[in-house]
């Protein structure tokens, strides 16, 4: 990483925790440049976690950061982002703690269009407590609580916070960082519920179990399943089916951010009363 971003990072917190080749700290890096090409001031920039590999991010990163309950990650930075509309406020989450147990967060802050930006390290597994499936686990994947494979249908996550009332979705891979950094860079200077979906690998569960032994095994199964949306639109019907789409899939920018509406509304408020 270069110098000047040594800045994001809290270094005596390093060496991280995570396992060789997991995911996580790519996006990690993509994060902190895509903090520095959107200019965010640092004293003014609050990330918020909840529990999970994924959500260890915080503790190395030089914010002010909250590392808080398991799936409530969204529910702590409502909190941050209503006490103070002027902080940037920024959520990283795992696929478990956000689509699971914080699911119903989620999409109520995605319906509410509040001002915060919520990045999930989808590696398709509950990575800390050592593989369950989750609801982004695929149809048929392994893992510790589906032995003979997942009967379940995951979450087309991108489309279910969109359809919630997101106004600013988009997906990233780490197999493709220059994309991810964009995306998040661009969620990062949106004003209304920006999210991005960060396809990781976890090899320790998920590839172990999944005939994908390695990160270089997961690095080029993400490569062969992804496809930019410029190259996606170009593609056959029959092979898009099978693609998972990268780059800003969605932004809506006629609608009010949440906190300034509310703001409005004790405005309103308080000059009636004033006049009566
Ligand atoms: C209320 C509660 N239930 C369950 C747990 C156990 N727990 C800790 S992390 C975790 C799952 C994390 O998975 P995910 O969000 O996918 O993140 P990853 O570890 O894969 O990055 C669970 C179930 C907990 N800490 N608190
Ligand atoms: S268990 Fe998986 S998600 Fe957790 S640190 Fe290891 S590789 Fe990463």
């Amino acid at each position: 990483m270069s110098a000047h971003l040594r800045k994001y990072l809290r270094l005596d917190k390093i060496p991280h925790i995570w396992c060789p080749g997991c995911g996580h700290g790519i996006i990690l890096n993509s994060l902190i440049r895509g903090i520095d090409q959107a200019g965010l001031d640092q004293e003014k920039t609050v990330v918020v976690s909840g529990i999970g590999c994924s959500s260890r991010a915080p503790g190395y990163l030089n914010f002010n950061t909250l590392h808080t309950t398991h799936g409530r990650a969204l529910a702590y930075a409502t909190g941050v982002k209503h006490a103070n509309p002027d902080l940037n406020v920024i959520v990283l989450t795992g696929d478990g703690d956000s689509t699971a147990i914080g699911g119903n967060h989620l999409i109520h802050a995605a319906r509410r269009n509040i001002g915060i930006t919520t990045i999930v390290f989808n590696n398709n597994i509950y990575g800390m407590t050592s593989g369950q499936y989750s609801p982004m686990t695929p149809t048929d994947a392994y893992a510790t609580t589906s032995p003979y494979g997942n009967v379940e249908t995951s979450f087309d996550l991108c489309g279910l916070v969109k359809s919630a009332g997101a106004t600013y979705v988009g997906r990233g891979a780490t197999y493709q960082t220059k994309q991810l950094t964009q995306v998040i860079t661009d969620s990062l200077k949106h004003k209304g519920f920006s999210f991005v979906e960060a396809l990781s690998q976890c090899p320790t569960y998920y590839g172990r179990r999944n005939q994908l032994k390695t990160a270089i095994d997961m690095l080029n199964w993400q490569k062969e399943n992804t496809v930019s949306v410029r190259a996606y639109d170009k593609l056959p019907e029959e092979k898009k089916a099978r693609k998972i789409v990268l780059g800003e899939l969605w932004k809506d920018e006629s609608r009010p951010e949440y906190t300034e509406k509310y703001q409005q509304m004790l405005d309103t408020v308080r000059e009636k009363e004033l006049r009566s």
